[in-house]
């Protein structure tokens, strides 16, 4: 089957809005990094690694229940085409696709589009698929889905028929803040049309006891995966950070419901970021605030998509109830 991949980031996209993060964060009070930037080469195998943890429920939960419910969640959405946002690997997604070709008639196209802001990462997963499931439509599509959502759903809907099912899995919905989740829900409703469907991977609020090691592990993988930011802003940007001189901290944010994680310094601390001609102090102890990492209840997900114009159309739960998977209908 053919594969088609589109571009939508213009060349230098990573890097001009690496800077400008970068500038606004370490400038604002508190400082600030987006999650973004934790994704070069070694945090995505950071990445990788914490989702083997004993601690890091939320991969194995999630995988949990689309082993489980693939075919009754694939039935309620009744689509034949996946629109993946944030595809990665797009390894949990294989369920998903495997219930979709199960079902699709003979004489009908079944289809796949990865969206992701990683090259290397829709490639490899699209060489895996193609392997894999020969009859499938493949589209890769590169693009930023928190700036280019709507552009990235707008494309046309090829040669196949019926609605489109957007899977959002991972719980990466918990990592934005309030306010840009709010206008994601709504740039998602408004490139949705009747038929068409979203399903959300979203984490669920749970006791800090297990909450707190799950981003705070005893082999300190995800203390890596945080310091490992502080390199990444030194090699795209000239930087000298020494993440000898922060801390990983990991709390339970009560009130907002997010786990918090920050880099804290542990003595007073001078920068320099070399190509945005930009130094930075931090005093000791200060904290950067790197990722929040927000947990759900049914009710809270319920009121935030009904306020986006979605309708509840199914609910599932791993068998210990830790994290949900959730579809959504245009009201
Ligand atoms: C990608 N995202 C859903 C992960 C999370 O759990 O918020 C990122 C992560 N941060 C620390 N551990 C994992």
């Amino acid at each position: 089957m053919a594969q088609r991949h589109r571009d939508h980031l213009p060349e230098d996209f990573s890097e001009r809005s690496l800077a400008q993060d970068v500038r606004a964060g370490l400038t604002s009070s508190p400082k600030t990094l987006p999650p973004k930037w934790f994704y070069d080469k070694v945090g995505s195998e950071l990445y990788e690694e914490i989702t083997r943890l004993p601690e890091y429920y939320p991969f194995a939960a999630e995988r949990e229940i689309l082993l489980d419910h693939a075919a009754e969640i694939v039935g309620a959405a009744s689509c034949r085409h996946l629109v993946e946002l944030g595809s990665g690997s797009s390894e949990k997604t294989r369920a998903l696709i495997e219930a979709v070709l199960a079902t699709t008639p003979e004489g009908e196209q079944a289809a796949y589009r990865a969206i992701d802001v990683s090259d290397s990462a829709l490639h490899a997963a699209a060489d895996d698929l193609a392997a894999r499931y020969p009859t499938l439509a493949l589209e890769t599509v590169r693009a930023d889905f928190e700036h280019g959502l709507a552009q990235a759903l707008a494309v046309d809907r090829g040669e196949v028929s019926g609605g489109r099912l957007v899977v959002f899995l991972g719980g990466t919905i918990g990592n934005q803040a309030p306010d840009q989740r709010a206008h994601f829900l709504t740039t998602l409703r408004s490139a949705l049309q009747p038929g068409d469907a979203f399903l959300l991977g979203a984490d669920l609020v749970k006791s800090p006891d297990v909450l707190v090691p799950a981003y705070d592990d005893a082999a300190g993988v995800t203390a890596a995966f945080n310091l490992n930011v502080l390199e990444v802003v030194n090699g795209r940007l000239g930087a000298d950070f020494d993440a000898a001189d922060f801390r990983h901290v990991a709390v339970w944010d009560a009130e907002h419901a997010w786990i918090e994680m920050r880099l804290e310094a542990v003595r007073d601390v001078h920068v320099r970021i070399a190509d945005l001609d930009l130094e930075v102090d931090f005093a000791a102890s200060e904290q950067l605030r790197t990722e929040i990492s927000a947990k759900f209840t049914r009710e809270r997900l319920q009121a935030e998509f009904e306020q986006a114009g979605f309708a509840a159309a199914g609910w599932w739960t791993d068998r210990a109830n830790r994290f949900s998977v959730s579809l959504w209908t245009p009201a």
